[in-house]
């Protein structure tokens, strides 16, 4: 049977710190994408769903302790294990809208004492490479603006400055398609600049091989 010409959808990610819209703006990247008839899908790490994801759910929340490299490597289970539906899922032309990725796992793992950034990308090489990460740029007092940090682990402002710092060093890895958006624009600003770049993405993607991390 003839293969079917078809086009890949696009692997696109948001990072960020904790309160510059992430998953707002996912939403608003996937309902636009598919009112201009453009498929299109939400995912978010980590996902809380599966097994994995519910061990890591049970630390973040704090009712379980896990030793900080098993925690760094759950996460990362958690990431390849849904590999192949993503894969999946592109190959059907579905562009994927990721709320964090393997970024977020190397960034707030490292920011942890006794962390290499080296050590901490190992278990994520070779997951498929995002077309396009945005990071949504947000200085840490105006975060402290818009609320109170919640209850999880992490959600300290010295932790989270730590993990910008660690965002800053990834940002310079040139192999990765990091575009830096500003986060302080209101939420359609942010939306319009959000949009361009991964429509941008989505025509070159459909030309161009998955790579991998
Ligand atoms: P969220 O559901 O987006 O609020 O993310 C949950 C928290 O977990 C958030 O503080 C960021 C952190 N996080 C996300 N991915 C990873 C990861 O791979 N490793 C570690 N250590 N933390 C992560
Ligand atoms: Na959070
Ligand atoms: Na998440």
């Amino acid at each position: 049977m003839a293969a079917m010409a078809s086009k890949r959808g696009a692997l696109i990610v948001l990072e960020g710190v904790d309160r510059a819209g992430k998953t707002t703006q996912c939403k608003k990247l996937v309902q636009a994408l598919l009112q201009s008839g453009l498929p299109a899908e939400m995912m978010r790490f980590p996902d809380r769903s599966t097994t994995i994801g519910q061990l890591i759910s049970a630390y973040l929340e704090k009712k379980s302790e896990l030793e900080d490299h098993t925690v760094h490597l759950l996460f990362s289970a958690n990431r390849w294990e849904l590999v192949p539906v993503m894969k999946k899922k592109l190959e059907q032309g579905i562009t994927l809208v990721v709320d964090r990725y393997a970024f977020s796992g190397v960034a707030f793992t490292s920011a942890k004492p006794g962390f290499s950034l080296d050590w901490c990308m190992k278990p994520d090489t070779g997951l498929p490479q995002p077309d396009l990460v945005m990071f949504l740029q947000l200085n840490p007092d105006e975060a402290a603006l818009r609320g109170q940090f919640g209850a999880e682990r992490y959600e300290t402002s010295a932790f989270q400055k730590a993990v910008q710092e660690k965002f800053e060093q990834l940002m310079k890895d040139q192999t990765v398609n990091w575009k830096i958006i500003n986060a302080s624009q209101n939420i359609e600003g942010v939306h319009d600049d959000i949009r361009t770049h991964s429509l941008n993405v989505i025509n070159k993607a459909q030309t161009m091989p998955l790579g991998e991390l």
